[in-house]
């Protein structure tokens, strides 16, 4: 694997430094400050570059962008509304500029209107740190009680309805506002920021938009944007939806094996690829992560390593995200079954036999804690997970072993 870490450029509190010091080996990150929709120039891209190549004394890192995340996909593409022809053949431009720069990875996603959703960014841990939680209840609290989305509350069994009813009750107006500052406002690395009016509209926008009508402009997209990738050699990376079930009764197509085979079935070519999000898709107990990667490793560009405790065996449900090596999903399991896909490739003379991988997030701990670095991006909390999920693949790498 390439041990990569996502930078979210020159405002980010983690530097290039703090990053070789980790022992990362390529970079990903994106031009976050460019509205969505609009074409990534390339003097931006190659800025971007200028920043990645040096340290703070002005010596060369060693380092180079890797991986694009994210090119956003615009709401109008997703709802084929309003201007999203013309976002579509801007989101083929930036691709050809980012190819042009020397840029082969590029990872989106197709999540109607909110990125990843978490309730709690730092949830206390017995031991002290910090991490991120998903809480349905506090979640169904904010749908039915906050946003007060028409139709929410027949969203839920009726039983934590009842129990979100209680947990609003007893939430403080500090709570509440944090909640839908969680929830509305953007987490690191979302394109969009939203009022709850914003987000209202949003909701409006998406109500023709069924399961069935997202796939169909999903493969719209794909279908525009997936050959010419392929003419170019650029590995399009799709990332699953985080939580990988429905939220605010908005469609959800990319949260389960079957869709993830779906969409690469629906334009069949190896530069329609996917970002296997160990993270997002663990949140649920029938994603089986290592089988995951055997089956559909072939067209993986991309991994996200990280790991979360679900509270219960429910498809819908809370969880925290827990350490790398901890949770759910038995990651060396995983990292073993990307070491066989990578053999694979290998033997095959593929020219991208080695992974981009990122230890996705990480709890906060020692001087992360009251850094006020970015929700889910700690340096030693990433050093940490980086560390671990190295140590893995090398002990199953090893001679004696292998
Ligand atoms: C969260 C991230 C996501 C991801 C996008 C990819 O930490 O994994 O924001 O970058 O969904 O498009």
């Amino acid at each position: 694997m390439l041990h990569t870490w996502r930078w979210f450029g020159p405002k980010d509190r983690v530097s290039i430094d703090d990053m070789l010091q980790a022992g990362v080996q390529g970079v990903v990150t994106a031009l976050h400050h460019i509205p969505t929709g609009a074409v990534w120039s390339p003097e931006e891209i190659a800025e971007r570059q200028r920043l990645v190549s040096v340290m703070k004394d002005g010596g060369p890192s060693g380092l180079a962008w890797d991986v694009v995340e994210s090119l956003p996909v615009s709401e109008a593409i997703k709802t084929q509304t309003g201007d999203w022809r013309e976002h579509v053949a801007n989101w083929i431009t930036s691709m050809r500029h980012l190819k042009d720069a020397g840029i082969d990875v590029l990872c989106y996603n197709f999540m109607p209107v909110l990125d990843w959703t978490r309730t709690d960014l730092s949830w206390r841990r017995p031991n002290g740190a910090t991490c991120m939680r998903f809480d349905y209840v506090d979640f169904a609290a904010f749908d039915i009680h906050i946003l007060q989305r028409k139709g929410a509350a027949e969203d839920f069994p009726e039983e934590l309805r009842d129990e979100a009813a209680r947990r609003f009750a007893a939430m403080d107006e500090a709570r509440r506002e944090q909640l839908a500052g969680n929830v509305v406002y953007g987490l690191p690395g979302a394109a969009e920021s939203f009022s709850l009016e914003d987000v209202r509209a949003l909701l409006d926008s998406y109500a023709p938009v069924t399961d069935a009508v997202l796939r169909r402009n999903f493969h719209d997209f794909l279908e525009q944007v997936a050959p010419v990738a392929q003419e170019i050699g650029m590995r399009l990376c799709c990332h699953p939806d985080d939580p990988p079930f429905g939220l605010l009764g908005l469609p959800r197509v990319m949260s389960t094996e079957a869709d993830y085979a779906e969409r690469m079935a629906a334009v069949d070519l190896p530069a329609n690829g996917i970002t296997l999000c160990s993270g997002s898709l663990g949140a649920r107990p029938d994603n089986d992560l290592p089988g995951m990667m055997d089956r559909l490793g072939d067209r993986v560009h991309f991994l996200h390593l990280r790991n979360v405790r679900r509270d219960t065996d429910a498809i819908r449900g809370s969880f925290f995200e827990d350490e790398h090596l901890g949770g759910q999903t038995d990651m060396v399991a995983l990292i073993a079954a990307v070491l066989r896909e990578e053999a694979r490739r290998q033997q095959a003379g593929r020219e991208d036999a080695v992974i981009p991988m990122r230890p996705d997030h990480g709890q906060d701990i020692l001087d992360d804690i009251g850094r006020g670095g970015q929700p889910g991006y700690p340096a030693i909390g990433r050093l940490k997970g980086l560390a671990e999920l190295r140590g893995v693949e090398m002990a199953l790498s090893h001679p004696t072993v292998a």
